[in-house]
């Protein structure tokens, strides 16, 4: 979108794969986020604009607070793994290791086409033949606006709403350490090419449903410190007793980080019975990510999580222990690329 721009040397090799592919298979993590969405959208209007033919996917759909996403009703319908036929490269994105993207992991299709692995985390596994992680990135949606940038790729209001989304929500509105002035002048250039930035604040940030706000009474309900660590949990039985869905949960989270006596934040959601998903969330200077990596998951110093089998009576104290190592550390000066 700005000639004078040279994107990164990293960018080379997937804008060669995607110059080359007329039919990419373009796919997010589970349980997406803004950044998640943002990021496929986005880069799936643009593939759209250039007269590709891109099949996009979002494992879980789309939560309703990201109902005003543009080009959403270019996602697959019922997207099966079986279906992807005809498809020339695969394009994972923001999704640290492949387990993000649950069953549509399939080894024979992965080892059938090149994969292009796009993603921001830290935690990342390389396991792409074509990696661009870019740690650095606050936000996948700046990597892919990188790529925009590759192609030369003129940003249309659909595609800036969609990355700026993906950058609102990664950095919390513009509020964690990965907010550099060079990602202030991306989102500038997203706002000039016709994104609403007040639109989308209020509709991410000021929209939530009664019942989730009902739920979260619940849950903060179950608020515990532990030293420097605030926990809360949401147990199955507190969503079905008010009919909540899973994704109402989430939300919580922002209040339950606002708690001054902390610096360590745990979320343990009972996704179904048996399996307990952990949010970790910490102020700069602690690192969750290392915790939530050596668990199976993954993600950012500030913001990680991990999927667990088992009970939340033993898990809940389990997931404790390695958080007190954290939360007891002296923290580091400049915590985010701890
Ligand atoms: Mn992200």
């Amino acid at each position: 979108m700005n000639s004078e721009i040279k994107p990164k040397p990293l960018a080379e090799a997937v804008l060669h794969a995607l110059g080359r592919s007329q039919n990419p298979f373009l796919i997010c993590h589970i349980d997406p986020d803004g950044d998640a969405l943002g990021s496929l959208l986005g880069l799936g209007l643009a593939l759209r604009k250039m007269g590709k033919n891109p099949t996009l996917v979002s494992p879980d759909g789309v939560p309703a607070i990201y109902d005003f996403l543009p080009g959403q009703e270019f996602l697959a319908k019922v997207p099966a793994v079986s279906r992807v036929t005809h498809e020339d490269l695969i394009v994972v994105l923001d999704s640290s290791d492949l387990k993000r993207i649950s069953s549509y992991y399939d080894a024979t299709l992965f080892a059938s086409r090149p994969v292009a692995n796009i993603d921001h985390h830290a935690t990342n596994t390389l396991f792409g033949n074509i990696n661009y992680v870019d740690t650095s990135a606050g936000a996948c949606a700046e990597i892919v606006c990188n790529l925009l940038d590759g192609m030369h790729e003129e940003i249309n209001p659909e595609i800036a709403t969609c990355l700026l989304t993906g950058i609102f929500t990664d950095t919390l509105g513009f509020r964690t350490t990965s907010t550099t002035p060079q990602m202030l002048q991306l989102a500038a250039r997203l706002v000039q090419h016709g994104a609403p930035l007040a639109g989308i604040a209020e509709k991410i940030d000021q929209r939530r449903s009664l019942v989730a706000i009902r739920l979260w009474t619940k849950i903060l309900e179950t608020l515990q410190l532990d030293g420097k660590i605030a926990w809360a949990q949401c147990d199955l039985a507190m969503r079905r007793s008010i009919g909540a869905s899973e994704d109402e949960s989430s939300g919580v989270l922002r209040t339950l980080t606002s708690v001054a006596e902390a610096s360590v934040f745990a979320l343990f959601t009972e996704r179904s019975p048996g399996r307990i998903d952990v949010s970790l969330r910490s102020r700069p200077g602690y690192n969750v990510s290392k915790v939530a990596f050596r668990l199976g998951g993954g993600g950012h110093p500030q913001a990680a999580g991990c999927s667990l089998e088992g009970e939340m009576a033993t898990i809940v104290p389990r997931v404790l222990s390695e958080l007190r190592i954290v939360a007891n550390n002296t923290p580091s000066p400049q915590g985010n690329m701890a």
